[in-house]
């Protein structure tokens, strides 16, 4: 059975069980990180040098790293072949959401969210929302054509940008000035793993 390790507050971790959800994989998850600690213990330490999560263990395979995981898990239990042109161009916005949509993301989270409210900084806040905004342009595009990031089919893409849009309609208005993208949050709430996973409430976050 695969092992997780991770809280599930965070975004990384929910990727990785709406993924295990979604492919009817069986399961066991260790609660580990923020609030619940246990990353600094030598034995997580081995598992994963960063002393982040999540982790996962699958027979002799152990990863980190949530897109790589999200890769192995869909490349091993889902239906998207790994050569084919809907998976290279998934792992391309997969790759994306990393590069141009996490760093504004998480840095606007903490700006809005993680930090007390005297620490807060409004003009850093708004050159992250901006930013946001200029990727989800580019996504806004590409879902104009297509159902799902992936193409055709839901896929590991649809999972690692959809993980960020709970938590980026709360702090943006993303959702109002992009049609094709709000259509598609819709498609994915109706999905159960993403109401189990996604929809989910940050209290614990909270500065
Ligand atoms: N690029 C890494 C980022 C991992 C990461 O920063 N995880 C955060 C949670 S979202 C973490 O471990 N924070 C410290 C903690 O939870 O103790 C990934 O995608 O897995």
């Amino acid at each position: 059975m695969i092992k997780l390790w991770g809280r599930m507050s965070s975004v990384n971790v929910q990727k990785v069980t709406w993924s295990l959800l979604e492919l009817n994989l069986d399961y066991q998850q260790v609660v580990v990180g923020g609030i619940y600690g246990g990353t600094d213990s030598i034995e997580y330490l081995k598992l994963n040098p960063t002393g982040k999560v999540p982790t996962i263990q699958d027979n002799e395979l152990n990863i980190w790293e949530s897109h790589t995981i999200l890769r192995y898990l869909w490349s091993k239990y889902g239906e998207i072949a790994t050569g084919s042109q809907e998976w290279y161009v998934g792992d391309q916005w997969m790759d994306f959401t990393n590069v141009n949509v996490m760093p504004h993301f998480i840095q606007l989270f903490w700006q809005e969210v993680r930090l007390p409210r005297v620490q807060r900084d409004p003009t850093k806040a708004s050159f992250h929302k901006a930013e946001l905004e200029k990727a989800f342009l580019f996504v806004e595009q590409r879902l104009q054509n297509n159902q799902w990031l992936n193409g055709k089919s839901f896929g590991p893409a649809d999972i690692a940008l959809g993980s960020l849009m709970e938590r980026t309609a709360d702090l943006t208005d993303i959702l109002i000035k992009f049609e094709h993208l709000h259509s598609w949050v819709n498609n994915l709430r109706s999905r159960r793993p993403y109401v189990q996973t996604i929809m989910t409430d940050y209290d614990e976050l909270r500065g």
